[in-house]
Protein backbone atom coordinates (compact mmCIF):
# COMPACT_ATOMS: atom_id res chain seq x y z
CA UNK A 1 0.00 0.00 0.00
CA UNK A 2 1.18 3.74 -0.92
CA UNK A 3 0.64 6.03 1.77
CA UNK A 4 1.38 9.35 1.42
CA UNK A 5 1.29 12.41 4.02
CA UNK A 6 1.90 16.25 3.44
CA UNK A 7 2.89 18.37 6.42
CA UNK A 8 4.45 21.09 7.70
CA UNK A 9 6.42 19.43 10.41
CA UNK A 10 8.00 15.94 8.93
CA UNK A 11 9.84 15.07 11.59
CA UNK A 12 6.76 14.50 13.71
CA UNK A 13 6.78 11.19 12.01
CA UNK A 14 10.04 10.24 12.29
CA UNK A 15 9.77 8.12 15.81
CA UNK A 16 6.64 6.53 15.45
CA UNK A 17 6.65 5.22 11.88
CA UNK A 18 9.88 3.70 13.25
CA UNK A 19 8.78 1.81 16.51
CA UNK A 20 6.09 -1.28 16.70
CA UNK A 21 4.36 -2.51 14.26
CA UNK A 22 3.90 0.21 12.31
CA UNK A 23 7.77 0.80 12.20
CA UNK A 24 8.16 -3.24 11.63
CA UNK A 25 5.54 -2.75 8.57
CA UNK A 26 7.35 0.45 6.89
CA UNK A 27 10.75 -1.20 7.19
CA UNK A 28 9.36 -4.56 5.66
CA UNK A 29 7.41 -2.66 2.60
CA UNK A 30 4.39 -3.87 3.48
CA UNK A 31 3.41 0.31 3.22
CA UNK A 32 5.56 2.48 0.98
CA UNK A 33 5.18 5.46 3.44
CA UNK A 34 6.30 9.23 2.10
CA UNK A 35 5.93 11.86 4.37
CA UNK A 36 6.33 15.41 2.09
CA UNK A 37 7.63 18.69 3.05
CA UNK A 38 4.94 21.29 2.19
CA UNK A 39 7.71 24.05 2.57
CA UNK A 40 9.32 22.00 -0.65
CA UNK A 41 6.25 22.85 -2.58
CA UNK A 42 6.40 26.33 -2.10
CA UNK A 43 7.88 28.84 -4.64
CA UNK A 44 9.38 31.65 -2.66
CA UNK A 45 12.68 32.70 -0.94
CA UNK A 46 10.79 32.01 2.58
CA UNK A 47 9.27 29.23 2.11
CA UNK A 48 5.71 30.60 2.70
CA UNK A 49 3.10 28.08 3.66
CA UNK A 50 0.53 30.31 5.79
CA UNK A 51 -1.40 34.23 5.47
CA UNK A 52 -3.71 35.94 7.04
CA UNK A 53 -7.55 35.11 6.68
CA UNK A 54 -9.54 36.95 4.37
CA UNK A 55 -12.36 39.21 6.76
CA UNK A 56 -9.79 39.49 9.18
CA UNK A 57 -9.76 37.32 12.29
CA UNK A 58 -6.95 36.14 14.40
CA UNK A 59 -4.49 33.09 13.57
CA UNK A 60 -2.96 32.01 9.59
CA UNK A 61 -4.68 29.95 7.03
CA UNK A 62 -2.45 27.35 5.09
CA UNK A 63 -2.11 28.43 1.27
CA UNK A 64 -3.77 26.87 -0.93
CA UNK A 65 -1.01 26.83 -3.73
CA UNK A 66 1.91 24.50 -1.70
CA UNK A 67 -1.01 21.77 -1.11
CA UNK A 68 -2.18 21.92 -4.53
CA UNK A 69 1.20 21.55 -6.03
CA UNK A 70 2.49 19.01 -3.42
CA UNK A 71 -0.55 16.95 -4.22
CA UNK A 72 0.81 17.07 -8.12
CA UNK A 73 3.88 15.74 -7.06
CA UNK A 74 2.24 12.86 -5.62
CA UNK A 75 0.07 11.95 -8.62
CA UNK A 76 3.05 12.60 -10.79
CA UNK A 77 5.60 10.33 -8.69
CA UNK A 78 3.01 7.94 -7.08
CA UNK A 79 -0.10 7.92 -9.57
CA UNK A 80 -3.56 8.70 -8.69
CA UNK A 81 -5.01 8.01 -5.10
CA UNK A 82 -8.07 6.53 -3.66
CA UNK A 83 -8.60 8.57 -1.12
CA UNK A 84 -7.19 12.51 -0.31
CA UNK A 85 -8.37 12.76 3.15
CA UNK A 86 -7.66 16.36 5.58
CA UNK A 87 -7.58 15.70 8.96
CA UNK A 88 -9.85 18.59 10.55
CA UNK A 89 -12.33 18.34 13.71
CA UNK A 90 -15.24 19.64 10.86
CA UNK A 91 -14.91 16.17 9.28
CA UNK A 92 -16.73 12.81 10.20
CA UNK A 93 -15.69 11.12 13.13
CA UNK A 94 -12.73 8.35 12.24
CA UNK A 95 -13.90 4.71 12.56
CA UNK A 96 -12.59 1.53 12.83
CA UNK A 97 -15.15 0.65 9.71
CA UNK A 98 -12.91 3.74 7.81
CA UNK A 99 -9.47 1.69 8.90
CA UNK A 100 -11.06 -0.87 7.27
CA UNK A 101 -12.22 0.54 3.58
CA UNK A 102 -8.83 2.57 3.94
CA UNK A 103 -6.70 -0.42 4.35
CA UNK A 104 -8.34 -1.51 1.35
CA UNK A 105 -7.16 0.99 -1.36
CA UNK A 106 -3.54 0.96 -2.83
CA UNK A 107 -3.02 4.84 -2.20
CA UNK A 108 -3.96 7.28 0.60
CA UNK A 109 -3.11 10.74 0.77
CA UNK A 110 -3.29 12.61 4.25
CA UNK A 111 -3.13 16.51 4.29
CA UNK A 112 -2.30 17.65 7.87
CA UNK A 113 -3.27 21.13 8.60
CA UNK A 114 -1.99 23.72 10.97
CA UNK A 115 -2.92 27.53 12.48
CA UNK A 116 -6.51 28.08 12.04
CA UNK A 117 -6.70 25.70 9.29
CA UNK A 118 -6.75 25.34 5.46
CA UNK A 119 -7.99 27.41 2.40
CA UNK A 120 -11.64 26.06 2.33
CA UNK A 121 -10.86 25.48 -1.59
CA UNK A 122 -8.30 22.72 -0.59
CA UNK A 123 -11.42 20.77 0.86
CA UNK A 124 -13.99 21.81 -1.68
CA UNK A 125 -11.48 20.40 -4.67
CA UNK A 126 -8.50 18.05 -3.25
CA UNK A 127 -9.46 16.21 -0.35
CA UNK A 128 -11.79 13.36 -0.93
CA UNK A 129 -13.22 13.45 2.23
CA UNK A 130 -12.17 15.26 5.91
CA UNK A 131 -11.68 13.11 9.22
CA UNK A 132 -11.54 14.29 13.20
CA UNK A 133 -10.06 11.54 15.01
CA UNK A 134 -12.13 12.67 18.08
CA UNK A 135 -14.04 15.62 20.00
CA UNK A 136 -11.19 17.09 21.14
CA UNK A 137 -9.04 20.43 20.12
CA UNK A 138 -5.40 19.53 19.23
CA UNK A 139 -2.55 22.10 17.55
CA UNK A 140 -2.69 20.47 14.28
CA UNK A 141 -3.33 17.49 11.69
CA UNK A 142 0.03 15.59 12.09
CA UNK A 143 -1.53 13.26 15.40
CA UNK A 144 -4.53 12.74 13.90
CA UNK A 145 -2.73 11.43 10.37
CA UNK A 146 -0.66 9.41 12.34
CA UNK A 147 -3.47 7.57 14.16
CA UNK A 148 -4.97 6.77 10.78
CA UNK A 149 -2.05 5.59 9.69
CA UNK A 150 -1.41 3.20 12.28
CA UNK A 151 -4.99 2.28 12.21
CA UNK A 152 -5.12 1.48 8.78
CA UNK A 153 -1.48 -0.31 8.68
CA UNK A 154 -1.94 -3.04 11.76
CA UNK A 155 -4.99 -4.49 9.40
CA UNK A 156 -2.88 -4.62 6.15
CA UNK A 157 -2.15 -8.66 5.82
CA UNK A 158 1.04 -9.19 7.55
CA UNK A 159 1.96 -6.44 9.77
CA UNK A 160 0.76 -8.09 12.72
CA UNK A 161 2.24 -11.55 13.74
CA UNK A 162 -1.28 -13.02 14.99
CA UNK A 163 -3.50 -12.45 12.07
CA UNK A 164 -6.09 -13.93 14.63
CA UNK A 165 -5.72 -11.38 17.00
CA UNK A 166 -6.97 -8.66 14.44
CA UNK A 167 -10.26 -10.76 13.47
CA UNK A 168 -10.78 -11.34 17.22
CA UNK A 169 -10.35 -7.67 17.89
CA UNK A 170 -12.49 -5.91 20.15
CA UNK A 171 -13.91 -3.67 17.65
CA UNK A 172 -13.97 -6.05 15.24
CA UNK A 173 -17.11 -7.79 16.66
CA UNK A 174 -17.93 -4.51 18.11
CA UNK A 175 -17.53 -5.12 21.95
CA UNK A 176 -15.47 -4.07 24.27
CA UNK A 177 -12.21 -6.71 25.48
CA UNK A 178 -12.62 -8.72 28.30
CA UNK A 179 -9.83 -8.26 31.05
CA UNK A 180 -6.32 -9.51 30.79
CA UNK A 181 -4.01 -11.18 33.25
CA UNK A 182 -0.67 -12.64 33.45
CA UNK A 183 1.72 -14.20 36.21
CA UNK A 184 1.79 -13.79 38.98
CA UNK A 185 -1.99 -15.60 39.50
CA UNK A 186 -1.67 -13.35 43.40
CA UNK A 187 -0.03 -10.16 42.70
CA UNK A 188 -0.14 -7.60 46.08
CA UNK A 189 -3.10 -9.61 47.38
CA UNK A 190 -5.02 -9.00 44.14
CA UNK A 191 -5.81 -12.28 42.37
CA UNK A 192 -6.56 -13.49 38.72
CA UNK A 193 -10.07 -15.42 38.36
CA UNK A 194 -10.18 -18.68 39.18
CA UNK A 195 -11.78 -19.44 35.79
CA UNK A 196 -8.50 -18.19 34.11
CA UNK A 197 -6.50 -21.04 36.55
CA UNK A 198 -8.88 -23.82 36.14
CA UNK A 199 -8.03 -25.34 32.46
CA UNK A 200 -11.67 -25.34 31.91
CA UNK A 201 -11.22 -23.97 28.07
CA UNK A 202 -15.12 -23.78 27.13
CA UNK A 203 -15.18 -21.90 30.75
CA UNK A 204 -12.79 -19.40 29.97
CA UNK A 205 -14.83 -18.81 26.83
CA UNK A 206 -17.70 -18.29 28.23
CA UNK A 207 -16.17 -15.86 31.23
CA UNK A 208 -14.75 -14.00 28.34
CA UNK A 209 -17.75 -13.23 26.78
CA UNK A 210 -19.74 -12.51 29.76
CA UNK A 211 -16.96 -9.81 30.82
CA UNK A 212 -16.41 -8.29 27.32
CA UNK A 213 -20.26 -7.67 27.28
CA UNK A 214 -20.69 -6.41 30.87
CA UNK A 215 -18.05 -4.17 30.40
CA UNK A 216 -19.79 -2.88 26.93
CA UNK A 217 -23.13 -2.41 29.06
CA UNK A 218 -21.85 -0.62 31.60
CA UNK A 219 -19.39 1.58 29.94
CA UNK A 220 -20.38 2.07 26.08
CA UNK A 221 -23.89 0.70 26.01
CA UNK A 222 -23.91 2.45 22.46
CA UNK A 223 -21.74 -0.26 20.84
CA UNK A 224 -24.61 -2.94 21.58
CA UNK A 225 -27.15 -1.73 19.32
CA UNK A 226 -24.25 -2.67 16.23
CA UNK A 227 -22.77 -5.40 17.86
CA UNK A 228 -22.67 -8.70 16.04
CA UNK A 229 -24.08 -10.94 18.77
CA UNK A 230 -24.34 -14.99 18.39
CA UNK A 231 -27.09 -16.81 20.67
CA UNK A 232 -24.93 -17.40 23.69
CA UNK A 233 -24.06 -13.48 23.84
CA UNK A 234 -27.61 -12.77 23.65
CA UNK A 235 -28.63 -14.83 26.21
CA UNK A 236 -25.60 -13.36 28.12
CA UNK A 237 -26.66 -10.10 27.22
CA UNK A 238 -30.45 -10.45 28.67
CA UNK A 239 -29.49 -12.31 32.23
CA UNK A 240 -26.74 -9.08 32.80
CA UNK A 241 -29.62 -6.59 31.71
CA UNK A 242 -32.22 -8.46 33.95
CA UNK A 243 -29.51 -8.83 37.20
CA UNK A 244 -29.13 -4.64 36.50
CA UNK A 245 -32.62 -4.33 36.47
CA UNK A 246 -32.88 -6.13 39.41
CA UNK A 247 -30.34 -3.35 41.01
CA UNK A 248 -32.43 -0.63 40.45
CA UNK A 249 -35.77 -2.11 41.57
CA UNK A 250 -34.75 -2.71 44.99
CA UNK A 251 -37.58 -0.37 46.78
CA UNK A 252 -40.33 -1.77 44.39
CA UNK A 253 -42.23 -4.25 46.78
C1 LIG B 1 -6.24 19.76 12.05
C2 LIG B 1 -5.24 23.16 12.76
C3 LIG B 1 -5.85 23.53 15.11
C4 LIG B 1 -8.29 23.77 14.87
C5 LIG B 1 -8.17 26.37 16.00
C6 LIG B 1 -5.91 25.98 16.64
C7 LIG B 1 -8.48 16.29 13.77
N1 LIG B 1 -9.83 15.63 16.35
C8 LIG B 1 -9.12 16.76 16.10
N2 LIG B 1 -8.93 17.73 16.97
N3 LIG B 1 -8.22 18.71 16.42
C9 LIG B 1 -7.91 18.37 15.15
C10 LIG B 1 -7.17 19.26 14.25
C11 LIG B 1 -6.81 20.56 14.69
C12 LIG B 1 -6.19 21.43 13.79
C13 LIG B 1 -5.91 21.04 12.49
C14 LIG B 1 -6.86 18.87 12.94
C15 LIG B 1 -5.31 22.15 11.85
N4 LIG B 1 -5.77 22.72 13.93
C16 LIG B 1 -7.02 24.51 15.02
C17 LIG B 1 -9.49 24.69 14.80
C18 LIG B 1 -9.51 25.73 15.87
N5 LIG B 1 -7.12 25.36 16.20
C19 LIG B 1 -8.48 17.12 14.92
N6 LIG B 1 -8.47 15.64 12.84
Amino acid sequence: MKFDIVTIFPRMFEGPTREGILGRAVERGLVDLRVHDLRDHTDDRHRTVDDVAYGGGPGMVLKPAPIFRALEAIRETRGLPGAVILTTPQGRTFSQADAVRLSRMEHVVVLCGRYEGVDERVCDHLATEELSIGDYVLTGGELPALVVLDAVVRLLPGAVGDEQSVELDSFNRGLLDYPHYTRPADFRGAAVPGVLLSGHHAEVRRWRKREALRRTLERRPDLLAAADLDDEERAILRELMAARQEETDDGRD
